[in-house]
């Protein structure tokens, strides 16, 4: 198991689209426990694939309170299949924003097909903070980090504090 460096704004791979997988493997486990272990540290509630520098459509997730027993959940080439008409609004984080937040509006429910750790395809239903979580990471896969939402001005400012953080923590 390794933790792995988190690609943080602006670097321009957080705007690519991540293909999908095509063959789950031993290899790509151990790199999906790299990706878990890697949020673990951080610490984080949700991880995808290009955040950690690799264009894979792979997301990991745990939304288990702290204290209580882990709850990993693996989602490979995932899709949302449904998402309610009733929005919600969470102040969302993100590793690759490092300590800024924003209020961001999302479908409060949505359903995901996805392949798991096993190569098995599963659909769930999610709402609370898996509903934001996983359309968080989603968005990840294609591309767009939460301060997309944001306007220009605002989105500039985000920006260049996470320069200058990126920056006082690499001294
Ligand atoms: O750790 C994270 N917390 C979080 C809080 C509210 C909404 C989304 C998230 S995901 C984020 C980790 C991350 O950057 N995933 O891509
Ligand atoms: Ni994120």
């Amino acid at each position: 198991m390794a933790i792995l460096p988190i690609v943080t704004v602006p670097d321009p791979l957080l705007k690519k689209v991540s293909k999908p997988v095509d063959k789950v493997d031993d290899k790509l486990r151990a790199f999906m426990d790299d990706m878990l272990e890697t949020m673990y540290a951080a610490p984080g509630i949700g991880l995808a694939a290009v955040q950690v520098g690799q264009l894979k459509r792979i997301l990991v997730i745990d939304i288990a309170p702290e204290g209580e027993d882990p709850d990993p959940k693996y989602f490979i080439n995932p899709e949302i299949t449904w998402t309610s008409e009733e929005m919600n609004i969470y102040n969302e984080g993100c590793l690759s924003i490092p300590e800024q937040y924003a209020d961001i509006e999302r479908p409060a429910e949505c359903k995901v097909k996805f392949i798991d750790y096993d190569g098995m395809e599963k659909e769930i239903h999610a709402d609370g903070l898996l509903a934001t979580c996983v359309q968080h990471e989603m968005d990840h896969l294609n591309g767009v980090v939460f301060i997309d939402y944001l306007s220009k001005i605002k989105r500039g400012m985000y920006v260049r504090k996470v320069k200058k953080f990126v920056k006082e923590n690499e001294k």
